[in-house]
């Protein structure tokens, strides 16, 4: 394993010993990114929003914003988790500037970072556009 060859001291680091160097700023970086989530949201202007879209298993297709709905967003960069539940159902996601889907084959979870645009986004299954589509609208 890759652990295996690490040195186990702290201190007189070999100078070419890169991986281990950049080891201790990401931790404190990640500490400091789940402290900042306790605080003000409006004080993490730069921090994607996280939606959470799901299809499937049954004829359901739903994007929200916590526990709620997406109807309206903000211009700006989201994240998305994409839980595509079923293997005759998929997952799609169009728009100002974004085609993205995923497979209607597979069963399977995606993280998209998307820049969303002012506009109408829609999201739809394919296999079943007519009954499986809902759209939001993304402000300034
Ligand atoms: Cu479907």
């Amino acid at each position: 394993m890759a652990g295996a060859n690490l040195p186990t001291y702290h201190g007189g680091m070999p100078a070419d010993f890169k991986p281990h160097l950049l080891r201790a700023p990401r931790v404190v970086m990640l500490l400091g990114a789940s402290w900042l989530g306790l605080a003000s949201q409006a004080a993490l202007a730069a921090t994607p929003i996280k939606l959470n879209a799901e299809v499937g298993p049954g004829f359901t297709i739903t994007l929200k914003k916590g526990n709620n709905r997406v109807v309206t967003l903000k211009a700006g960069s989201y994240v998305i988790t994409v839980r595509d539940r079923a293997s005759d159902h998929n997952f799609r996601l169009r728009g100002p500037g974004l085609n993205r889907a995923t497979a209607v084959s597979r069963v399977e979870t995606r993280t998209w970072t998307v820049s969303l645009r002012p506009g109408t986004y829609t999201y739809l299954c394919d296999p079943h556009a007519s009954h499986m589509k809902a759209s939001f609208q993304v402000k300034r």
